[in-house]
C-alpha cells in the first residue's frame, strides 16, 4: 500500500480491474456462489440524460445515487441491473445545428462520447452492454413498430390539432419557442394554425391510471402521485341545459336551442346571475359574425399561445353578448357573455356564473358590474358583497338561501335535489369529464423518429408495412430554423405507394421525444433484440423497475406517459404487468450561490461564484460581494437553483480532475439526503477530501495491524479489554444505523456514521492488547464495506492492499457485514460526564464497577483531563447508570 493517498492513481487502475473483469455485466443467469438458489433481481434505473455537451451536477447527483443503491443491493446478494442510455432525439440538436452549421447527428454522437467518458470516471457501476440510444435505427424501429400497431387497434388516430405558427419562419414552434406570442427567432407574431396530427387515446386508460395511483403504487412520494392525479382530473358533477331561442343566419337554432353547461357545483344553481362561454364556442363564432365589437374581441383572445397555463394567468375579459338564455328552475332571463377564462376543451366550453360563490366568478362580476347574489350561508358568518371571504364556497358548514325549495339543505342534498329536477326536465345528467386530454404525438420537426407513414394522392395515409421498417431518418440533413428539413429532402421524401404503387409521399412529421422515453427501460433488458420490441423472458425477468430515479420536473408527463406506455404493451401481450416503476425517487436539485450586477444598459450580468469573493464581518455574514479580478462590487443574489442563465454551476469535471470521483461523489451524497436539495460548497469538498485523507492513512498506519488469519474465527472476540469491547460495541451500533439508514435510502447519514466510526477506531489506544489486530482489522474491514457503495475507487484499492479480499472475496461482491449480536450486549452503559453541571463527554462504563472505579476512570479520561485543565476537583457527584457531575 502506497503511504500516499493519489486519487488520480487510485481511480484510474480501479477502473481498469472493473473493465478489464467486465465487472458490471448483468446477467438474467446469476446463481449465487454460495448456494443454489438463485439471487434476487434488482433493476435500479437513472432517468436517461438528453445528451447536452457534458455532464451536469444534477446528472452527477442523479447517478451518484443510482449508484450506491446498486452497489449496496449487489453486496447484499441481489443481482443487480444499473443501465444507461441517451434521449438523443429533440430540439437543442436542431438548435445546436442552426447556430453552428453541423447536424444534429454529429453533434449529438460527440456529445454522446463524451459524456459516456465522464461516467466511467465517476466509477459508476453501469453495464454498458446494455446501453440504449433513441436516435439509433435500432432502437426507433420499435417506436415505429408499435406506432402501427396501435394504428391497427385504434389507439391512435389523426385529428387536427392547433400549433404555433411562425409566419417569417414558415414553421411550426413549440410552446417553449413562443416568447410573448412571439418566435424565438424571427420574432414575428406568432399565429394559430390547424393541421392535422396523430394523438394516441391516453384518455381511455384514464380510469386505470388513476386507480392505480391510488392503489399500485405505493413505492411513489405522495407529491408525484397528487400532481398526477390532478393532471389526470376526474371531476364528477352536472351537465345540463340552459334553453334559448338564438338562431342562425338561416333562423336554425344553434345547437337546438340548448346551451350545456358542466358544474360540480348543482347545488349554487339558484345563485346564477350569468351564463359564460369560450370565445370559440360556436355561439361566439356566429355573434362575431353579426357584431363587429365581438368579432374584434373574439379576434383580440386568439392572439397568443395556445397553452391552458398561459389561458389561467390571463387576464380575464368578457364582453355581453346583448343574448339571454333560460334558466331551468326559475325560467329567469340570464345574460349571456363570453371570455377568455372559460377553455373550450372542457366539459362544454360553456358556465353558469355564481358570482356569489364562485371565486373567479365574482371577480368577474365586480368587473362587468354583473348582479351578485348570495344563496349559501354559514351561521355567524356575515356576507360581503365589497370583497371575496373562502367561505363563500364553503361545502362543508353552508346551507342553501334565497333558494326557493332548495332552502336549508347543505351541499350534497342539494346536489342531489337540483340533479333529480334536471333530469326530470330531461335537461342533464350526471357526467365525469377529465382534464386528461389524448396525447398529440406528431411534431413537425426534423430531428426525431419518422412516423411511418406514406400519403398516396388516391389511396390516402397508408401505413409502411412492417416488413419495411425502419424507416431511415437522414443523418445528414442541416435545419436552417426555416421548417423542417426533411420537406426538402427528396431521398426522403420520394416513395412508393405500399398500397397501389403509384409515387407517393412520405410523411414528414417525427415523434415526440415523449415517446423514446415511455419504453426505453424495458429496452435495456434487450437493446440488440432485432426480431421484437424487447425480448420477453428478460423484460419478464428484469421489470418492473425496482428504483427509478430521476427529477421532479418529470413528475407529470414522463412518468404519466411511461405508465400508459406500460398498459398499452400489456394489452399488446407483449408484458405481464401493469406499472413500470416500483418505487421511485425524485432527488433534489443542486444549488448554488449566485452573484450579479447591473451594467449600464439595464442588462444583467451574472458572475462565476468562482471569481466572486465573499467579505465577512465578525459573526460570519456577508457584508459585501467583490470580482476577484478587479475587486469591483456585485451584488449576492442568494442560493439558487445552478444553471448556465445565472453562471453559477460548478463544472464536474474540474471536480473530478482536482479532487477526484470519490470526494465528488462522498461530497454530493454527504451533503443532503437524496429528496432535498444540495447546496455546493467548496469548503464541503475540502473537507470531503480531508476525510478520504484520513481513512487512507489511519489504514496505512495499521496495515501491519491486519490480522487475516483469524478474522473468520469462531469466539475470536473474548477477553478483550474494555475499551476493545466499546469500539466492538460501537462499530456495531454503527452498522445497525447504516444497515437502517441505507435501506431507506437516507445516504447522507451513512456518511456520517462512517466518519463517526474512523474517529472511533483512531481514538482507540489498546494498541498492545493482543486481539487489537483482530479487532481492527474486523473494524476495517466493516467501514470499508459500509463506505464503499460511496466511494468505490478507494475503498476498493485499500481492500486490495490490505489483502482484505483473500478473506471476504472481491469487495464488489463482499457479504454485507452480519451484526454480531453479542457485541451490541454490551454490560456496559453509557454515562454522562458533567463539570460544572456542563455535558461535557459521553463515556462507557462496565455495569460491574463500583462507583470509586468509575470516578477513577473518568477523571483519568483523556477528554475530561482537557477540560479539567489541571483545575482541582472540589467534589464528584455520582447518579449511578446516569450521570457524573464533576466540580471545580
Ligand atoms: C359553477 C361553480 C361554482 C363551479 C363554484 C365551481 C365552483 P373542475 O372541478 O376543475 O372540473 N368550468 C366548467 N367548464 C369550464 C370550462 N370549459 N372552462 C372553465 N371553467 C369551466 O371544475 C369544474 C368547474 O369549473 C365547473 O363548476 C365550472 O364552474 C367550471 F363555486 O360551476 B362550476
Ligand atoms: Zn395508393
Amino acid at each position: 500500500m502506497k503511504e500516499n493517498y493519489s486519487h488520480q492513481e487510485v481511480e484510474a487502475s480501479t477502473q481498469k480491474i472493473w473493465e478489464e473483469n467486465k465487472s458490471y455485466l448483468s446477467t438474467e443467469n446469476n446463481y449465487s456462489k454460495f448456494n443454489i438458489k438463485q439471487k434476487t433481481k434488482f433493476f435500479a434505473c437513472s432517468m436517461l440524460p438528453y445528451p447536452s455537451g457534458k455532464l451536469h451536477m444534477g446528472h452527477v447527483r442523479n447517478y451518484t445515487i443510482n449508484d450506491v443503491m446498486t452497489r449496496y443491493k449487489r453486496m447484499l446478494g441481489f443481482n443487480v441491473l444499473m443501465p444507461m442510455g441517451w434521449d438523443a432525439f429533440g430540439m437543442p440538436a436542431e438548435n445546436a445545428a442552426i447556430k453552428s452549421n453541423i447536424s444534429p447527428a454529429k453533434w449529438t454522437y460527440d456529445n454522446i462520447s463524451y459524456m459516456k467518458k465522464q461516467m466511467k470516471q465517476l466509477g459508476l457501476s453501469i453495464d454498458w452492454s446494455k446501453e440504449i440510444c433513441a436516435c439509433d435505427p435500432k432502437y426507433y424501429k420499435w417506436n415505429q413498430w408499435f406506432f402501427l400497431k396501435m394504428l391497427e387497434k385504434g389507439i391512435i388516430y389523426r385529428k387536427t390539432q392547433v400549433v404555433n405558427w411562425d409566419p417569417i419562419d414558415k414553421t411550426v414552434l413549440a410552446n417553449e419557442q413562443v416568447i410573448d406570442g412571439k418566435g424565438w427567432r424571427s420574432g414575428a407574431l406568432v399565429e394559430k394554425r390547424e393541421i392535422p396530427g396523430y394523438y394516441l387515446k391516453i384518455t381511455e386508460y384514464a380510469e386505470e391510471l388513476l386507480y392505480d395511483i391510488k392503489h399500485n403504487l405505493k413505492g411513489w412520494p405522495q407529491k408525484v402521485l397528487s400532481m398526477q392525479e390532478n393532471w389526470i382530473g376526474k371531476s364528477q358533477g352536472l351537465c345540463f341545459a340552459f334553453l334559448h331561442n338564438i338562431q342562425n343566419e338561416n333562423n336554425e337554432l344553434i345547437n337546438d336551442g340548448k346551451l350545456f353547461v358542466f358544474t360540480t357545483r348543482a347545488d349554487m344553481i339558484m345563485g346564477v346571475t350569468f351564463c359564460v362561454i369560450s370565445y370559440e364556442h360556436p355561439l361566439a363564432t356566429f355573434f362575431s359574425k353579426i357584431n363587429k365589437e365581438i368579432k374584434l374581441f373574439v379576434q383580440e383572445c386568439k392572439l397568443g399561445s395556445t397553452t391552458e397555463a398561459n389561458l389561467l394567468t390571463k387576464e380575464k375579459k368578457g364582453i355581453n353578448t346583448g343574448f339571454t338564455v333560460i334558466h331551468p328552475i326559475n325560467q329567469e332571463k340570464i345574460e349571456l357573455w363570453i371570455s377568455n377564462y372559460v377553455l373550450m376543451n372542457y366539459g362544454n366550453g360553456a358556465v353558469m356564473g355564481v358570482p356569489g360563490h364562485d371565486e373567479r366568478d365574482f371577480h368577474f362580476a365586480k368587473k362587468y358590474n354583473i348582479p351578485i347574489k348570495q344563496i349559501i350561508n354559514v351561521n355567524n358568518k356575515s356576507y360581503n358583497i365589497d370583497y371575496w371571504q373562502d367561505w363563500y364556497a364553503d361545502q362543508n358548514y353552508s346551507f342553501l338561501i334565497n333558494s326557493g325549495e332548495f332552502n336549508g339543505m347543505n351541499s350534497s342534498e342539494a346536489i342531489k335535489a337540483v340533479t333529480d329536477k334536471i333530469k326530470s326536465f330531461s335537461l342533464g345528467d350526471e357526467k365525469t369529464i377529465w382534464r386528461l386530454r389524448d396525447w398529440s404525438i406528431s411534431r413537425q420537426r426534423y430531428w426525431g423518429t419518422p412516423i411511418p407513414i406514406i400519403h398516396c394522392s388516391v389511396c390516402g395515409e397508408v401505413p409502411v408495412p412492417e416488413n419495411n421498417l425502419p424507416v431511415i431518418l437522414p443523418e445528414n440533413l442541416i435545419p436552417k430554423g426555416t421548417g423542417n428539413p426533411l420537406n426538402d429532402c427528396d431521398e426522403f421524401l420520394h416513395c412508393y405507394c405500399p398500397k397501389c404503387d403509384r409515387v407517393a409521399r412520405r410523411e414528414t412529421d417525427t415523434m415526440d421525444t415523449f415517446v423514446d422515453s415511455s419504453w426505453y427501460f424495458m429496452r435495456y433488458t434487450s437493446p440488440d433484440c432485432n426480431n421484437a420490441m424487447i425480448d420477453k423472458d428478460k423484460v419478464s425477468y428484469w421489470m418492473p423497475v425496482d428504483h427509478y430515479i430521476g427529477g421532479i420536473e418529470h413528475a407529470i408527463l414522463h412518468l404519466l406517459y411511461a405508465r400508459f406506455w406500460t398498459k398499452l404493451m400489456r394489452d399488446l401481450n407483449l408484458i405481464n404487468f401493469d406499472e413500470p416503476f416500483k418505487n421511485l425517487l425524485c432527488q433534489g436539485m443542486v444549488l448554488n450561490h449566485a452573484y450579479y450586477r447591473k451594467n449600464h444598459n439595464g442588462s444583467i450580468e451574472y458572475f462565476d461564484p468562482k471569481n466572486v469573493e465573499n467579505i465577512y464581518d465578525k459573526n460570519g455574514e456577508i457584508i459585501s460581494t467583490k470580482l476577484k479580478s478587479d475587486g469591483s462590487d456585485v451584488k449576492y443574489l442568494g442560493i439558487t437553483t445552478m444553471s448556465k442563465s445565472k453562471n453559477n454551476g460548478v463544472d464536474p469535471q474540474s471536480i473530478i480532475n482536482e479532487w477526484g470521483a470519490d470526494t465528488a461523489r462522498i461530497f454530493i451524497i454527504f451533503a443532503s439526503p437524496p429528496e432535498q436539495t444540495l447546496e455546493w460548497s467548496d469548503q464541503g469538498i475540502e473537507g470531503a477530501h480531508k476525510f478520504l485523507n484520513k481513512l487512507w492513512k489511519f489504514c496505512y498506519n495499521h496495515k501491519s495491524f491486519i490480522d487475516i488469519k483469524n478474522i473468520n474465527k469462531k469466539n475470536i472476540f473474548y477477553n478483550l479489554s474494555d475499551e476493545l469491547k466499546f469500539l466492538r460495541y460501537e462499530v456495531y451500533k454503527i452498522l445497525k444505523q447504516v444497515n437502517y439508514d441505507y435501506e431507506r435510502q437516507q445516504y447522507n447519514t451513512v456518511v456520517s456514521s462512517s466518519m463517526k466510526l474512523l474517529k472511533f477506531m483512531e481514538n482507540c489506544n489498546s494498541i498492545s492488547h493482543d486481539k487489537y489486530s483482530t479487532v481492527i482489522t474486523e473494524s476495517i474491514s466493516i467501514l470499508l464495506r459500509i463506505l464503499f457503495p460511496i466511494v468505490p475507487h478507494i475503498t476498493y484499492q485499500i481492500w486490495h492492499d490490505l489483502h482484505l479480499n483473500t478473506v471476504f472475496g472481491d469487495l464488489l461482491d463482499a457479504p454485507w457485514p452480519h451484526i454480531d449480536e453479542d457485541a451490541l450486549l454490551l454490560d456496559q452503559i453509557e454515562m454522562i460526564v458533567q463539570i460544572n453541571g456542563k455535558l461535557r463527554h459521553k463515556i462507557l462504563v462496565s455495569t460491574n464497577y463500583d462507583s470509586d472505579k468509575i470516578k477513577n476512570i473518568i477523571i483519568n479520561d483523556k477528554n475530561v483531563l482537557k477540560f479539567l485543565n489541571g483545575k482541582d476537583i472540589k467534589k464528584i457527584i455520582l447518579i449511578p447508570n446516569k450521570l457524573i457531575n464533576i466540580v471545580i
